[in-house]
C-alpha cells in the first residue's frame, strides 16, 4: 500500500525521536557492540529523549502556530522562535544541552537579542555546533519547495547559532528532509540524485568536500567505524550533519537499521541517529518504524499531534 503524506510527516518527527532516545545511552562512546544495542532496544524501559527533541518540538510547535494563527503567515518569525527554543531550556535544562548553547538561551531568556546573544560565546563567532541542525527537521514539512525549505532552515538556526558551519548544516538536514520527504518508497532511492540535490544547497568547500567523501563511501560496504573515521562524529554541524545523511544513504529503506547504523557510528550517536532517523523515517513513514520502540518514546503522543497539524 502507497505510504501516505500523513504517515511520511509522522514518521520524519518519530524517527527524530526514536533516533535521539535510542542513541542517548551512548552519546560520547567511541564504539558501540551490537549486543548493548539490542539490549537498548529490547529493554522495557521508556525511551527518554535529549535537547534533539525538546527543540525539534519546540520549532513544531512554533510552525503549528504559525499555521493556525494564519496559514498565509510566514512559517518563521525569528524573535518568538528564539523565545520559544530558550523556554524549552529553561523548562527541562536537564536534557543534555551543549555548554554554549545554554549561555545563549540564558541570554534570550534574560531579554538580549537572539542576533547579539548568538554572538557572545566562543570569542564572537558563535557555536559551530550541530545543535541548529538536529532539531530544524520540521521545517521540510512546511516547505513549500526545496529553496524554501533551505531558506527556513537557515533562518531557524540563526536565532541560536551564529558560525556559518552551524547554519550550513542546518540548510543541508533540512534539504536532506524535505528530498526525503518527497521521495516514494516504492521506488528506489537514487543516492547520486540525492546528493546532486544536496550539493545545491551549500557552496562551501568543506561541505562540497564531504558530499564527495559520502558519495565515495556509498560506493563500498564501509563498516560505521569507517564512516565515522572519514567523515566525523562529532559535535560540530561539519563533523556529524554529513555522517546523519550517509547513515540514511546507506540504508535508506529501512528506518529501523538507518538508526542502528547511526548509533554504531559512535560519538555524537544520539544527534547523528535523530537526524537520520529524521530522513529514514520521512521517506518510508511511521507505520514502517518499530512499534515496540514507538510505544516506548515518552513524547510519541505530542510528536504525532503535530505532525497531524503540519502535514
Ligand atoms: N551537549 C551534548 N552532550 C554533552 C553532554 C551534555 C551534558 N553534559 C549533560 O549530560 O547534561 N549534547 C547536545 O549538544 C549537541 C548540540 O550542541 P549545540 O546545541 O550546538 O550546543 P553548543 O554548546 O553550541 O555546541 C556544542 C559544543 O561544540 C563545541 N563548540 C561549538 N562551537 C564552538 C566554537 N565556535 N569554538 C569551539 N568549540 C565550539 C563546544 O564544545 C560546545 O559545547 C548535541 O550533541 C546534543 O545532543
Ligand atoms: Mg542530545
Ligand atoms: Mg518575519
Ligand atoms: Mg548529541
Amino acid at each position: 500500500m502507497a505510504v501516505t503524506r500523513n504517515d511520511k510527516c509522522r514518521g520524519l518527527l518519530l524517527g527524530a525521536g526514536l533516533g535521539d532516545a535510542l542513541g542517548a545511552p551512548f552519546e560520547g562512546r567511541s564504539r558501540v557492540g551490537s549486543a548493548t544495542l539490542t539490549a537498548e532496544e529490547e529493554a522495557p524501559s521508556n525511551l527518554v529523549h535529549t535537547d534533539d527533541t525538546a527543540l525539534t518540538l519546540a520549532l513544531a510547535e512554533h510552525l503549528a502556530a504559525r499555521r493556525a494563527a494564519n496559514p498565509l503567515d510566514d512559517a518563521i518569525d525569528e524573535d518568538t522562535l528564539a523565545q520559544r527554543f530558550a523556554e524549552a531550556w529553561r523548562r527541562e535544562p536537564w536534557r543534555g544541552f551543549g555548554g554554549g548553547i545554554i549561555e545563549v538561551f540564558g541570554l534570550i531568556h534574560e531579554g538580549v537579542p537572539w542576533h547579539r546573544a548568538s554572538r557572545a560565546i566562543f570569542g564572537g563567532e558563535g557555536s559551530f555546533g550541530n545543535g541548529a541542525a538536529m532539531r530544524v527537521a520540521p521545517v521540510a514539512l512546511v516547505g513549500r519547495s526545496l529553496q524554501h525549505t533551505v531558506e527556513l532552515g537557515y533562518r531557524s538556526a540563526v536565532v541560536s547559532h551564529a558560525h556559518p558551519d552551524a547554519q550550513h548544516g542546518a540548510a543541508l538536514q533540512a534539504a536532506a528532509a524535505f528530498l526525503a520527504l518527497c521521495s516514494d518508497p516504492a521506488t528506489p532511492l537514487d543516492s547520486t540524485l540525492f546528493l546532486q540535490g544536496l550539493g545545491q544547497v551549500v557552496h562551501a568547500p568543506a561541505w562540497q568536500d564531504k558530499l564527495d567523501r559520502i558519495a565515495e563511501l556509498l560506493t563500498r560496504r564501509s563498516t560505521p567505524q569507517h564512516a565515522g573515521a572519514i567523515l566525523g562524529n562529532g559535535v560540530a554541524a561539519l563533523e556529524s550533519v554529513p555522517t546523519a545523511v550517509l547513515a540514511f544513504l546507506r540504508n535508506p529503506d529501512d528506518s529501523a537499521e538507518t538508526i542502528r547504523y547511526a548509533i554504531h557510528i559512535g560519538g555524537d550517536t544520539d544527534t547523528i541517529a535523530s537526524m537520520a532517523g529524521a530522513l529514514a523515517g520521512a521517506r518510508n513513514g511511521a507505520k514502517a518504524l518499530p512499534t515496540r520502540w514507538i510505544r516506548r518514546l515518552e513524547p510519541t503522543a505530542r510528536l504525532v499531534e503535530l505532525a497531524d497539524r503540519l502535514s
